[in-house]
């Protein structure tokens, strides 16, 4: 499988959790942008064959090279950047909860889900969207886990996928800020994540972010029970130049500490909707 095509594999099951994204590229397109992505994003468990260190091989395998470590301290997550081995290709920004810091309960809730796991299905790169690798949880399980984490109740119904795909703002030419793309979206109807503001980051940290609020699903929990959940939401980012001439390549903690929120069914709420 060449990158492009693991792209384009994972954008497809991206979208059909996420139709909104189709929606905003679409709607892009139409205006004469190009649509070239900054980055991609994944969320995982630190446990079992699925913990951070065992997916990274795939990237790796792929051209990828560690960048930069993060540390989310309050929602007790770890991440890595990684860069592309070309620049026309998506970073990559991988996260993992740190099952350790949870309560006992919330552990043993999780650890259930990782047992269930077949080894055969981690070893290939499509476990990037093979999205739950175990059964349904109950209701009760995915409330248990978001009293403690939103990101691991997230993670136990959605499971590996694209959690967003991210539109690069540098390579527009008529909505060259991000006020002017995050407008466009809200012309569709779809909501922002103004969680820390509506743009994260500034010219000054080389780095402004913004993000839709997730898109929503019904999904079916065990017993039966039939609930509307966040799915996946899209971003836009714009890079700029440090003082030597480079172009920023990182992440920005204290804004993605705040992008991880576009998951967060509160978020929804504050935004009034
Ligand atoms: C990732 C949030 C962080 C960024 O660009 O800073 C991020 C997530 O929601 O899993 O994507
Ligand atoms: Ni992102």
């Amino acid at each position: 499988m060449t990158n492009q095509e693991f792209f384009a594999q994972l954008w497809d099951d991206y979208v059909a959790m996420t139709p909104q994204a189709q929606r905003i590229h679409d709607a892009f397109l139409a205006d004469g942008e190009t649509i070239i992505n900054d980055h991609v994003a994944f969320r995982t468990f630190d446990r079992g064959p699925i913990r951070l260190e065992a997916l990274e091989p795939h990237l790796l395998a792929m051209g990828y090279t560690r960048f930069a470590p993060y540390e989310f301290a309050a929602k007790k997550l770890r991440a890595f950047g990684y860069l592309p081995p070309s620049d026309d290709q998506p970073r990559v920004f991988l996260s993992e909860l740190k099952c350790d810091e949870l309560s006992t309960q919330a552990q043993a809730s999780i650890d259930a889900l990782i047992e269930q796991i077949a080894p055969q299905h981690v070893a290939s790169p499509e476990v990037l969207w093979a999205g739950r690798l175990w059964a349904a949880p109950s209701f009760e399980t995915y409330q248990q886990l978001m009293a403690e984490s939103e990101y691991a109740a997230w993670l136990s119904i959605i499971g590996l996928r694209a959690n967003h795909f991210t539109i690069s703002v540098n390579r527009f030419t008529q909505y060259d800020t991000l006020e002017k793309v995050l407008a466009k979206v809200e012309d569709l109807g779809i909501g922002i994540n103004d969680a820390g503001g509506r743009i994260k980051g500034s010219p000054e940290v080389l780095l402004e972010q913004g993000s839709t609020l997730a898109d929503r699903q019904p999904f079916t929990f065990a017993g039966g029970q039939t609930e509307e959940i966040p799915t996946c939401y899209y971003e836009f980012a714009k890079r700029y130049h440090d003082d030597d001439g480079q172009l920023y390549q990182g992440f920005v903690a204290a804004s993605a500490d705040k992008i991880f929120e576009s998951t967060d069914v509160r978020g929804e709420r504050s935004a009034g909707r």
